[in-house]
């Protein structure tokens, strides 16, 4: 090596390969936002080819904890890595004023306002739910369990697994989202304040609310009233309870009853995520040959 290859070579060393230039990112319309966190539709121009991705910003002022919150979500997106069921991280940038997170577009929105979409369609019509929407619903589950899978493979926990966290692709895959910044973007009755930041409540484990554990097997509960919302077609958990009473509700060992139109294995499933000991419930390997099973029952 001459000493001038030698510099081009720890050039390629040190440059970040997720770094994206902020020229090459035209922004467009805003997708959604909260009280700190913003998140814009955009084009990225790879290689003369325009493609759609979803930018996640901070808004002005920042407070110093919610860019340190940005950055966490950035490392995490990278430790992640690629799965067709986990909306993938395609890059950042730290050349604009406010640093950028650039992932996938997903043009079907949030799992929660499609089965919304559902619902207020089935009341328009004055419809019964039918079989092929269940199923449907069914194979978007599944396709929640298989990327769960690979989160617990990377030793993740998510800790905010909700319909509202799903993404549906423009081909109908779904995928998990948000590793941290689009938590303030809903209303406040999702999140509940609980010691010294905001929580999802109504979603978590009965050991996450009471101890402040969080594993797979959390996760799993959350998964449970994902189902939930899901068969409900949108429902909103514990609804008529207030939070205190959500809480004495679970540790009096109370569960949600069985949904109408709800089959009774499809309710042992959920069920069976929210058995007291994270042990007796099931994996997201389990779940997901329950799930084949049940979408087979389905004719
Ligand atoms: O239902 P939505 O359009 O899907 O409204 C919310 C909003 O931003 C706040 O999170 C949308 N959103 C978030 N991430 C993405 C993404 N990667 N692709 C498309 N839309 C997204 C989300």
């Amino acid at each position: 090596f001459s000493f001038n290859s030698k510099f081009a070579f720890n050039d390629l060393y040190t440059k970040d390969l997720w770094e994206i230039n902020a020229d090459d990112l035209h922004i467009e319309e805003i997708l959604g936002e909260g009280a700190f966190g913003i998140v814009k539709r955009a084009t990225l121009n790879r290689d003369g080819c325009e493609i759609n991705v979803a930018v996640k910003t901070v808004k002005e002022y920042s407070q110093d904890f919610i860019l340190k919150q940005f950055q966490e979500e950035i490392r995490i997106m990278k430790t992640v890595g690629q799965h067709p069921n986990i909306v993938s991280m395609i890059g950042y940038s730290h050349q604009t004023e406010k640093p950028l997170l650039i992932v996938e577009f997903c043009a079907n929105g949030n799992l929660l306002a499609y089965l919304r979409s559902i619902w207020n369609d089935l009341m328009e019509r004055g419809d019964e739910f039918e079989a092929p929407k269940m199923r449907s619903l069914l194979h978007l589950a599944k396709q929640v369990s298989e990327g769960m899978i690979h989160l617990g493979k990377m030793r993740m926990v998510h800790r905010d697994l909700a319909a509202r966290n799903i993404l549906i692709c423009e081909n109908g895959t779904a995928k998990v989202s948000d590793f941290g910044l689009s938590r303030d973007i809903y209303a406040d009755d999702v999140y509940c304040q609980l010691g010294n930041g905001k929580v999802p409540l109504r979603w978590m484990a009965l050991e996450s609310i009471t101890r402040f554990i969080y594993t797979s097997e959390s996760d799993v509960w959350s998964f449970g009233i994902m189902l939930w919302e899901i068969v409900t077609l949108g429902g909103y958990p514990y609804l008529g309870l207030d939070n205190k009473e959500v809480v004495n509700f679970l540790v009096d060992g109370k569960r949600i009853d069985i949904p109408i139109n709800c089959t009774s294995n499809l309710y042992k499933l959920m069920d069976h995520c929210w058995k007291t000991s994270p042990k007796d419930r099931p994996t997201f390997e389990d779940i997901g040959i329950t799930l084949t099973n049940l979408i087979e029952e389905i004719d």
